[in-house]
């Protein structure tokens, strides 16, 4: 009898407190998958995001992220944002491709011809076309982060060809066209969770991997393996990435709040990234690692011409979009 009465009580005390929560429009706090440590320009952009939103609705909509991958891995993440277990996050658009085809134009090795190209093309038309392809798989794009370029670096020796690769277990995002890549200069690639890369590298399972300078620094991959590369083979950006059935729940006022403060992380993401790029370089060429420069990229280059040609054999209908990021000056 008590039992039932607490109980009873329990249940019309979460009755009030939804119907309260409905009256008054307040929403469940949102909640935001990231890979990377608290102080990462990636991290500090999306607390940026997630303090505008609360701000200016009020604290109407609120968000929390939830930094070093703590929910999860980006695969699985990608698909928990697709279904709505979680509410928002920053994806690198490498591990999106296996989920929106599209996307892997942006994986394509060389595609970009630096950084400031990727910014033109992700913030034109193609950008919007990206963006459509990926809200049609259930997520919406509501920004651009930045991301560098990406290099190799490994625990044997200084990688200045492509037949340096010959023979080494490299570790890869997990995306089919990295593991093409990795094969193209006779290397074994091997996809792999960021979280497990540091153990893989320290205990040999794997000899290499491949990432941008604050990627390396924050992990302390540059600690187990101190020869590093500037292939600059890839540049991957990111998405602010909404999970679609919430973001068409939003008023369109509360879009444009949500979409105009991503546009806003994004701006101050992308200066904190050139920062941190420039301290991370420093900090582990001061730490000993030995780096080296490849002038000359074009021998890298003409090995990743059979990934291209597999690629758009593979996927003739993103032609026309390949020969468009070519095309953009
Ligand atoms: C970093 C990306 C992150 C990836 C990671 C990786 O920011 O999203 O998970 O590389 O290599 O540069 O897995």
């Amino acid at each position: 009898m008590r039992k039932t009465g607490l109980l009873g009580l329990a249940a019309a005390a979460l009755t009030a407190g939804l119907l309260l929560g409905a009256a008054t429009g307040q929403a469940k706090e949102w909640r935001g998958w990231n890979i990377h440590v608290p102080d990462y320009p990636v991290s500090l952009g999306m607390d940026a995001f997630a303090e505008m939103i609360a701000e200016r609705s009020d604290g109407r909509l609120t968000a929390k992220t939830y930094h070093s991958g703590v929910l999860g891995d980006q695969p699985d993440a990608i698909e928990q944002v697709r279904l709505g277990g979680i509410d928002f996050a920053v994806f690198n658009l490498g591990p999106m491709g296996q989920v929106v085809p599209a996307t892997n134009v942006v994986s394509l090795p060389f595609i970009f011809k630096n950084l400031d190209h990727m910014h033109r093309v992700m913030d034109g038309p193609i950008g919007e076309e990206l963006s459509a392809a990926m809200a049609e798989k259930g997520l919406v794009a509501l920004a651009w982060y930045d991301s560098g370029a990406r290099s190799f670096y490994n625990t044997k020796r200084p990688i200045e060809t492509p037949d340096d690769v010959k023979g080494m277990k490299i570790r890869v995002m997990s995306n089919d066209l990295f593991v093409g890549m990795i094969e193209a200069m006779g290397g074994n690639a091997t996809p792999m969770a960021f979280g497990e890369v540091y153990q893989s590298l320290k205990t040999g399972v794997v000899d290499g991997a491949e990432n941008n300078w604050p990627s390396y620094e924050s992990t302390n991959h540059f600690e187990v393996a101190g020869y590093y590369s500037n292939s600059e083979h890839l540049i991957i950006p990111e998405c602010v990435c909404i999970n679609k059935a919430l973001w068409d729940s939003l008023s369109a006022d509360d879009q444009a709040l949500v979409r105009q403060a991503a546009r806003e992380s994004a701006d101050l993401q992308r200066k904190l990234w050139a920062e941190r790029a420039e301290a991370s370089r420093d900090k582990v060429v001061a730490a000993g690692v030995k780096f080296n420069e490849i002038q000359d990229k074009a021998a890298f280059q003409a090995a990743m011409e059979p990934v291209h040609a597999a690629f758009l054999e593979k996927n003739p209908e993103l032609k026309e979009l390949v020969e468009k990021i070519k095309a953009t000056d």
